[in-house]
């Protein structure tokens, strides 16, 4: 087929960095960015390549605030408080990340992983968010297998991977932070989080930091995206002031049906002969690998392109390794709220109804789109 040219839309950018909060920021004048012409090869002969898996989404005249999608879409004002505060949180790790080279910290986390400089920063801002929170009472990192206090007043346990991505940051490629938030009554102890399941999250927010940085915000009727400081001004408020987060996806949807594949673990591929099954079913069947080796761009994507499927199985020799309360639980709650579906890679049951029974628990994990998540379940674990 004959390759097409077409125009890139017109795209506004900042002069400047953007303000790190709302209070007070002052309006930025914006520059268009030149016209250029981008030659793109059509036609289904080259799968997610082609043109019909680059967005649809088109440039809006205005968008939404945080303020305005919070006031309307989270009806109680401790969920949005503590969704605000960790918001804040990932703004300050975007800035962070601009300015921290990726060097090793010298140490290890409690798990034996090697610390990196910016695992350190991260986490230590996370820490900071939910220490002086008026509303989060326990507080966990993926860096340490320990539910910690913070306020005994407040009502949340915040459980969170500060930067996920460890063996591809130095890379510069995408990373992002998960946050689960349980209510402290949650589960069987005083920490809201051992004998929970990931059913029992009040919601969740995961965020990416690539180009630009995103998040994901489980809200009353559904997934919603915030951007950070991706317009000249972020959003005026109605006291005169901007703010960086814009709201810049409602509701999102994540299709049943899949041409983009996501293998994680392949390595179990050894030992489960229906996973490399599955694998060949992808290539026969022409699906699009779409892999960078981060759970978050490689899981993010399925909310930006509507669809997909990411494995991650275990075997006795190469044994799953995600966390059941940092990173499969926030997850899991998004893209099932997102019309998805997962398996706990194991029984085929959402990943959901897994009693959360250890800090560093880990599980198997299918997750992405219904009829995949089927395919999955089918030809790995015969169920
Ligand atoms: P990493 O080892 O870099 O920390 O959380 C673990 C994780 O990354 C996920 O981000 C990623 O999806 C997975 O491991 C990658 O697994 P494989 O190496 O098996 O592909």
């Amino acid at each position: 087929m004959a390759a097409q040219t077409i125009a890139t839309p017109k795209l506004a950018v900042r002069a400047s960095a953007a303000p790190r909060r709302s209070a007070g920021a002052t309006k930025k004048s914006a520059a268009k960015a030149p016209m250029r012409n981008v030659v793109v090869k059509g036609g289904g002969e080259y799968g997610a390549s082609g043109t019909s898996f680059y967005t649809t989404t088109e440039k809006q005249e205005s968008y939404d605030s945080l303020d305005a999608v919070l006031g309307a879409k989270c009806k109680d004002e401790e969920v949005k408080t503590v969704i605000r505060e960790q918001l804040d949180a990932c703004a300050d790790i975007t800035e962070a990340l601009r300015s921290a080279l990726v060097t090793v910290e010298g140490s290890a986390n409690t798990f034996g992983d090697a610390q990196l400089s910016v695992d350190v920063i991260a986490d230590q801002i996370m820490w900071d968010a939910v220490k002086s929170s008026a509303v989060v009472a326990w507080g966990a990192s993926e860096e340490e297998p320990e539910v910690k206090p913070c306020n005994p007043n407040g009502r949340f346990t915040v459980c969170w991977d500060p930067l996920d991505g460890s063996s591809i940051v130095d890379n510069n490629w995408a990373v992002g932070t998960m946050i689960g938030i349980w209510s402290k009554e949650s589960g069987t102890g005083a920490d809201g989080l051992i004998g929970a399941t990931g059913r029992d999250q009040v919601t969740a927010l995961i965020a990416i930091y690539g180009p630009r940085t995103t998040v994901l915000v489980g809200l009353d009727d559904g997934v919603y995206e915030f951007s950070y400081g991706c317009t000249p001004d972020g959003c005026q408020l109605p006291d005169g002031t901007f703010e960086p987060w814009i709201c810049s996806r409602k509701q999102i949807k994540i299709n049943e049906d899949s041409k983009i594949f996501s293998p994680a673990n392949m390595r179990a591929g050894a030992e489960v002969a229906g996973y490399k099954k599955l694998m060949d079913y992808y290539m026969d069947n022409k699906y699009t690998l779409r892999y960078s080796g981060g759970l978050v761009p490689d899981v993010y994507q399925q909310f930006t392109k509507n669809m997909g499927i990411f494995t991650n199985p275990t075997s006795d020799k190469s044994p799953a390794k995600l966390r059941l309360a940092f990173e499969a639980s926030p997850f899991g709650l998004l893209v099932e709220a997102a019309g998805g579906k997962t398996s706990d890679g194991v029984t085929g049951g959402s990943v959901l109804d897994v009693q959360i029974n250890a800090v560093d628990q880990r599980t198997a994990l299918a997750i992405g789109s219904k009829n995949e998540v089927d395919r999955f379940n089918s030809m790995v674990l015969g169920k």
